[in-house]
């Protein structure tokens, strides 16, 4: 037996890859190459000529919080396609549904998405770190299959650990996983720009085991819908026009709106593994343009 036989797969013998005209499809090629598609745009002279836009230029599409729900996820953005929006997942991609890590690698590889960590995500970076963590993570959702899964993929976890805490999107509209203003507490003292001092605060902790700090303010309960002073001076202090966040349902059929739009929540129990899905739980709840929003 020749050595390209010793590799063929069972039951395949006798077949002949290039007669099919299947050449560059085959294992047996000595190099192999990513498969790209074919652009789509008939015009302006092919895929070359095609000027990527910046994500900032794009309109802006807001995702609230996935748990796990992968398959109603892309269920949701299907009518968004990743090369006209700007997509921005408020956090808690992990947890309750069986797709925490689908999730979230589909968060990361789609184009133009910005992922903003999510108290459910610093849980199971927390059980990851410390093994005597994996219960409590377990006991807020967390499925074991998916530690695994984030365990052995280091890429993964690199990515995970930096993502920020919050963003302020061109319109001056901040996107953050909790509806309240702990985060305040990772603003520099004297100044400076307070978006990137607490991005790089938190993520500072995220990547040197300052997870029980990062829990205490992630998982607080939102309050901006019942403290409209309290959300003004958040909003004056990282100079922001409003806030969007998700982190505990709202229950409406739309995201939440508050003090004349000036916080909105987007958490429309969009996971159907969430002890609080039910029927009135529509996509339309927890996924939303930001133009819709103004
Ligand atoms: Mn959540």
């Amino acid at each position: 037996m020749t050595a390209l036989g010793r590799r063929r797969v069972a039951g395949a013998e006798g077949f002949e890859p290039s007669a099919l005209g299947f050449g560059d499809r085959c294992s047996d090629q000595a190099e192999l190459r990513p498969y790209r598609p074919k652009p789509r745009l008939a015009s302006s002279g092919g895929s070359k000529a095609r000027v990527r836009m910046a994500s900032e230029q794009l309109p802006v599409l807001i995702v609230g919080d996935v748990h796990g729900d992968l398959e109603r996820l892309f269920q949701a953005l299907r009518l968004y396609p990743a090369d006209e929006w700007h997509t921005v997942f408020v956090g808690d991609l992990v947890d309750y549904g069986m797709f925490g890590v689908g999730a979230l690698r589909y968060a990361r590889d789609r184009a133009n998405s910005t992922v903003v960590i999510g108290n459910h995500e610093v849980a199971m970076l927390w059980a990851l770190r410390d093994p005597a963590r994996v219960g409590f993570w377990m006991s807020i959702g967390g499925q074991e299959h998916d530690l695994a899964e984030l365990k052995s993929d280091a890429a993964l976890q690199a990515w995970l650990s930096e993502r920020p805490a919050l963003v302020r999107l061109h319109d001056g509209t901040l996107v953050q996983h909790c509806g309240h203003d702990g985060y305040a507490r990772w603003m520099a003292p004297n100044g400076g720009d307070p978006i990137a001092s607490i991005v790089s605060r938190a993520r500072d902790l995220l990547m040197h085991g300052g997870e029980p700090q990062l829990w205490d303010v992630l998982s607080a309960r939102n309050v901006f819908d019942q403290q409209p002073e309290r959300l003004q001076r958040w909003l004056e202090a990282t100079n922001s026009r409003r806030v969007v966040f998700g982190h505990t349902p709202h229950n409406g059929r739309t995201p939440a709106i508050y003090h004349d739009g000036k916080a909105i929540n987007v958490d429309g129990v969009f996971s159907r593994s969430h002890a609080k899905f039910r029927r009135v739980s529509p996509i339309a709840a927890s996924v939303v343009t930001l133009d819709a929003l103004s």
